[in-house]
């Protein structure tokens, strides 16, 4: 494969971290059902200063108290992150895509952070907190659909390593809300 398991320098640099508080919106609705990596989209706005591609970092869900009558239009459940249980709250790491996915051809842009937990539940309309700290690669086309997950399995396996470094350690609490 020769993609190595570690990227960057010892400590996060400039532009990162980043941090981005929202909520969670729905996507293209792909990231379960077609790869089983579910996704929480965010406004693609909030990262414009970003190139798109792929990034790591850490990130947090919990439940919101605000309910947003356009989400009742959306084709998904909405519950605002009422059934995260003792997941609310909880830092895990993170990665995220930026851009309009060439696999799929997108004509809009979108960001979606997979958090590397397992969820037994959707979050539609959740807050979210995330904290970026690093690129990961350009985003990429594919032959087929199980290249595009054997990529992001290394994304993810990429983002553990890299974050187990004391000063990525240390940026943890920043996606806490
Ligand atoms: N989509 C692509 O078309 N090319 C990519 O290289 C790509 N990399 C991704 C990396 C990660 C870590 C994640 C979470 C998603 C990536 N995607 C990529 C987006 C993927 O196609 C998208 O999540 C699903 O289609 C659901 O919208
Ligand atoms: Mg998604």
């Amino acid at each position: 494969m020769g993609r190595p398991e570690i990227v960057g320098e010892e400590t996060p640099q400039s532009p990162f971290p980043i941090e981005v508080e929202t909520t969670v919106s729905s996507g293209f609705g792909r990231g379960s059902s077609e790869l089983g990596i579910p996704t929480a989209n965010i406004s693609p706005e909030l990262l414009e200063d970003l190139d798109p591609g792929v990034y790591y970092g850490w990130a947090s869900v919990a439940l919101s108290k605000e309910t947003d009558p356009n989400d009742k239009n959306a084709k998904v459940d909405f519950n605002y992150g009422k059934d995260l249980g003792d997941l609310a709250d909880k830092v895990f790491p993170m990665v995220m895509s930026i851009g309009w996915n060439p696999f799929y051809n997108n004509t809009k842009k979108s960001a979606e952070v997979h958090i590397i937990q397992k969820f037994h539940c959707n979050f539609y309309g959740a807050k979210i907190k995330v904290a970026v700290l690093g690129y990961i690669r350009p985003e990429q086309s594919y032959d087929n659909v199980d290249s595009l997950i054997a990529d992001i399995k290394w994304d993810i396996k990429v983002a553990l390593k890299s974050l187990e470094r004391p000063d990525y350690q240390a940026c943890k609490q920043l996606a806490q809300f």
